[in-house]
């Protein structure tokens, strides 16, 4: 499957992973990019240090092309902009605002800038501050997300860019990959489908929850607070839920999450962990490699698109 996008990144198929905080980490990265995706390492909220040890553990493991994603409302976010030029890394990928402070020193440096997007003008914007790509993320993602949906979002955004659009939100097999391309991606982003992969870290439990989901299983809390997450319905976002209904004020709906993520991820705690998954966590139903992943989902996706 070749695109404008594999021939951007240099991989074998037009697959990129997501940046998904905690998930994302070296492991999964080298082992994406070992399957011919792009792995992606989540600098998340992690200090500049800790992603540039990220960043030599993935380059021990492969010498295939890979990236590293910058959570925009990191902190460090600056000092992790900087690594990246530092560790020659060749694609980033932003999320959860706009990078276009950052754009001119990477472009300087020859990264390779797609930033995730979750609506037109936004990515409008990217194209002109110097984007070589765009991820048009649609609603049905985990994590932070936007609220328009994925078959609404990729067919306006490529309408609206001339660089090619990878779109995310909602794939996980070759039916949806197909159907990305039949709204003009040329890419697609998938987080949850690598979140139940053989070589990502996460808990067990985690792994386990999420392959038992259900197409409703998934809520989305923040919205009253501007930062909508989609993550899986247990005890805790049926607290936070509630307190939401309540008009709770931001600092308490803050303590029920604070450190949510690191206990769904690396403690395995179902209950009070911060499950973030996407809406197609329904259809997995179990754990596989991401050699298998990949390869699975390009081989039923070229024969959907007769290629
Ligand atoms: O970034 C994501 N998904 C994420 S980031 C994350 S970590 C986090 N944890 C707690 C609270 C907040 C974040 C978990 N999941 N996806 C990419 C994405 N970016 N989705 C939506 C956006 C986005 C939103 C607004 C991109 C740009 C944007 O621009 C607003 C502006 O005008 O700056």
């Amino acid at each position: 499957m070749k695109t404008r996008i594999t021939e951007l990144l240099g991989t074998e198929a037009p697959i990129i992973q997501g940046g998904m905080a905690w998930v994302a980490e070296w492991h999964l990265a080298a082992a994406v990019s070992n399957a011919g995706g792009l792995g992606i390492i989540g600098a998340a909220s992690a200090p500049a240090e800790i992603v540039r040890e990220q960043v030599r553990k993935v380059k021990e493991l492969t010498d295939k092309p890979f990236g590293v994603n910058i959570m925009l409302l990191n902190p460090n976010a600056p000092e992790v902009a900087k690594v990246v030029i530092e560790e020659g890394v060749q694609v980033v990928t932003t999320g959860a605002g706009s990078p276009a402070k950052f754009m001119a020193d990477w472009k300087a440096a020859g990264v390779k800038v797609i930033p995730v997007v979750a609506s037109v003008a936004m990515a409008v914007m990217m194209e002109r501050a110097g984007a070589d790509a765009v991820v048009a993320e649609g609603a049905e993602a985990g994590g932070h997300i936007g609220s328009t949906n994925t078959m609404s979002l990729v067919p306006q955004v490529v309408d609206a860019v001339k660089i090619p659009v990878i779109a995310a939100g909602g794939i996980a097999d070759g039916r949806g990959m197909a159907a990305a391309f039949m709204l003009g991606a040329e890419g697609v982003q998938m987080g949850t489908r690598f979140v139940a992969a053989e070589e990502s870290i996460v808990h067990e439990n985690f792994k386990n929850k999420l392959c038992k989901a259900t197409d409703i299983d998934s809520v989305v809390t923040g919205l009253s607070t501007g930062h909508p997450i989609r993550v899986l319905r247990n005890k805790m976002t049926k607290e936070y839920l509630k307190l939401e209904q309540e008009g709770a004020p931001f600092e308490e709906l803050e303590k029920l999450t604070l450190g949510s993520l690191r206990k769904a991820v690396m403690d395995g705690d179902i209950d009070n962990g911060s499950l973030m998954s996407g809406q197609i966590a329904g259809m997995i139903k179990e754990v596989k490699s991401c050699k298998d992943i990949i390869s699975g989902i390009v081989s039923d996706a070229e024969k959907l698109l007769k290629i």
